[in-house]
C-alpha cells in the first residue's frame, strides 16, 4: 500500500516536474545573472528536453510540397499510429510550407489557409495531440516564404511564436529565403528567444542551409541546424549531403544536432539499397528522422526499412555522438561512432559502381588491437560471435551493412 502510495507520488511528481518545466526552466536560467545570455539560451535548449535525441517524425515537403491540406495531416497522423510508426518513436507531424494565408489579418496574426486548413490550427493540432503525436509548423527568417505564397516571421517573431504557441504547436521549421540579405547570426536568434518566452516547449528546426557553419554557433540558438541545401530524392544529392554533414559531426549533441535534411526513402527515386545506406548513415550521424513519403500509402520495402527498431535505437542512443566516416578508399568506405555501453556502431558502404569487400580493421574504428567484439548485422538481425581484428564483407554496389559492436569483455 506504501509503496503504491509512493509509486504514485513519484509519477505524480514527474508529471508536475514535466509540465512546469518550460516557462519555469526559462526563468530560472535568466535570473542566474553570472551566466550570458548565449549561454542561458544554450542550457535552455538541453535543459528543455526535447533535443535530447534526434527528433523523430515526419515531414510534408519532400512528397507533397505545397500540395498538402488538414485531410492529408490527419490521415498521416492516423496512419502513423496504425502502420506502428509512432510507436517506434515517430512523434511529429510536421507541415512545411504553404499552409498560410499570403496575407496577415488585420490584427499582424499569420492566417491558415482557409482552402486547405479551414479548421485552423488549433483543431488540428487537438486531433494530432490527442493521437499521442505533435504537430509542427513552419516560417521563415525573412519577409516571405521560399514558396512566396505566405508570410515570413522577420520582425514578427514575437507575435508569431505566441500564435504558434496558442496553437498548440511543437516544433518550428525556420527557413531561410527572402532574407533581405541579413546574417543568419542576426535573424534567427530573435525566433529562438520568441520560442522561449512563448511559454511553451517547441523545437527551434534551423534551416540557414549551412550558410554560416551554422554547427559553430547555432547551439546557443537551436536545438538542430541544417547544414546543407535541400536534398533531391537521388543518389548523387543524397551522397554529397552525407558528406557535407559529416564535416560538422564533432559539434552535435544531446540538445543541438546536425541536420543534413529530411528522409527521402519511399519516394521512389533510389533503389532500395540506396535508400538503406541513405537511413543507415542518416541513423549513424545522428540526423533528424523525418520521414519525407506518404506514410498512408507506403509500400512494404518502405516500411521494413524505416521501421528497423535496432536502426533506429542507434539514432536515439542516449551518447549521442555523432558517427563519421573514418575510412574512404575508392569509393568504398567506413563510418563510424560511439554508442552508450561501450558499444560502436559502424557502416561498411560500397559506393562505387561494382560489388566490393569493404574492410574496417578495429584501429581505423577506435578498437584496441586484441580486442573481441560481437557483432550484430542490424539489417540481417543477425549476430556473429567472438569477431577479432576487423569485421568485413561483400557489398553490393551502392549498399551497405550495419552493424553495433559489442565487446566481449
Ligand atoms: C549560475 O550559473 C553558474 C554557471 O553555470 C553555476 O555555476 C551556478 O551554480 C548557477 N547559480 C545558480 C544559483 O543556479
Ligand atoms: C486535400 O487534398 C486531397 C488530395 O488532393 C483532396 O482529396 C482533399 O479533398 C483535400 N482536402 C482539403 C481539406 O483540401
Ligand atoms: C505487404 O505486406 C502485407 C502484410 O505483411 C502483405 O499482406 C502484402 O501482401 C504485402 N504486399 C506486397 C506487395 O508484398
Ligand atoms: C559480386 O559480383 C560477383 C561477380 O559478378 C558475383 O559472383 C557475386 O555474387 C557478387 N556478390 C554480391 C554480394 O553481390
Ligand atoms: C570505384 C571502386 O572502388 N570500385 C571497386 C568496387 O569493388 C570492385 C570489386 O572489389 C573493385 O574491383 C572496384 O575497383
Amino acid at each position: 500500500m506504501a509503496i503504491r502510495l509512493m509509486a504514485m507520488m513519484f509519477v505524480l511528481h514527474i508529471i508536475l516536474l514535466l509540465n512546469a518545466n518550460v516557462p519555469s526552466t526559462y526563468a530560472r536560467l535568466l535570473g542566474n545573472k553570472t551566466m550570458s545570455k548565449e549561454k542561458v539560451i544554450r542550457r535552455y535548449l538541453v535543459e528543455n528536453g526535447l533535443g535530447l535525441t534526434p527528433p523523430m517524425g515526419w515531414s510534408s515537403w519532400n512528397h507533397f510540397g505545397c500540395d498538402v491540406n488538414e485531410s492529408i495531416v490527419r490521415e498521416t497522423a492516423d496512419a502513423m499510429v496504425s502502420s506502428g510508426l509512432a510507436n517506434l518513436g515517430y512523434h511529429y507531424l510536421n507541415l512545411d510550407d504553404c499552409w498560410a494565408e499570403l496575407n496577415r489579418d488585420s490584427e499582424g496574426n499569420m492566417v491558415p489557409n482557409t482552402a486547405t486548413f479551414p479548421s485552423g490550427m488549433k483543431a488540428l493540432a487537438d486531433y494530432v495531440h490527442n493521437k499521442g503525436l505533435k504537430l509542427g509548423i513552419y516560417s521563415d527568417a525573412g519577409t516571405l516564404t521560399c514558396s512566396k505564397r505566405m508570410p515570413g516571421s522577420l520582425g514578427h517573431e514575437e507575435q508569431d511564436a505566441k500564435t504558434f504557441a496558442s496553437w498548440g504547436i511543437d516544433y518550428l521549421k525556420y527557413d531561410n529565403c527572402e532574407n533581405n540579405g541579413i546574417s543568419p547570426k542576426e535573424r534567427y536568434p530573435p525566433m529562438s528567444e520568441a520560442l522561449m518566452k512563448s511559454g511553451r516547449s517547441i523545437f527551434f528546426s534551423m534551416c540557414e542551409w549551412g550558410w554560416e557553419d551554422p554547427a559553430t554557433w547555432a547551439k546557443s540558438v537551436g536545438n538542430s541546424w541544417r547544414t546543407t541545401g535541400d536534398i533531391e530524392d537521388n543518389w548523387n544529392s543524397m551522397t554529397s549531403i552525407a558528406d557535407s554533414n559529416n564535416k560538422w559531426a564533432s559539434y552535435a549533441g544531446p540538445g543541438g544536432w546536425n541536420d543534413p535534411d529530411m528522409l527521402e526513402v519511399g519516394n521512389g527515386g533510389m533503389t532500395t539499397e540506396e535508400y538503406r545506406s541513405h537511413f543507415s548513415i542518416w541513423a549513424l550521424a545522428k540526423a533528424p528522422l523525418l520521414v519525407g513519403c506518404d506514410i498512408r500509402a507506403m509500400d512494404n520495402t518502405t516500411y521494413e526499412l524505416i521501421t528497423n527498431s535496432e536502426v533506429i535505437a542507434v539514432n536515439q542512443d542516449k551518447l549521442g555522438v555523432q558517427g563519421k566516416k573514418v575510412k574512404s578508399t575508392n569509393d568504398l568506405e567506413v563510418w563510424a561512432g560511439p554508442l552508450s555501453e561501450n558499444k560502436l556502431a559502424v557502416i561498411l558502404w560500397n559506393r562505387s559502381s561494382s560489388n566490393a569487400t569493404v574492410i574496417a580493421s578495429w584501429s581505423e574504428i577506435g578498437l584496441e588491437p586484441e580486442a573481441i567484439v560481437d557483432a550484430r548485422d542490424l539489417w540481417e538481425h543477425s549476430t556473429q560471435l567472438f569477431v577479432s581484428k576487423e569485421i568485413s564483407a561483400e557489398i553490393d554496389s551502392h549498399a551497405c551493412k550495419m552493424y553495433v559492436l559489442t565487446p566481449t569483455s
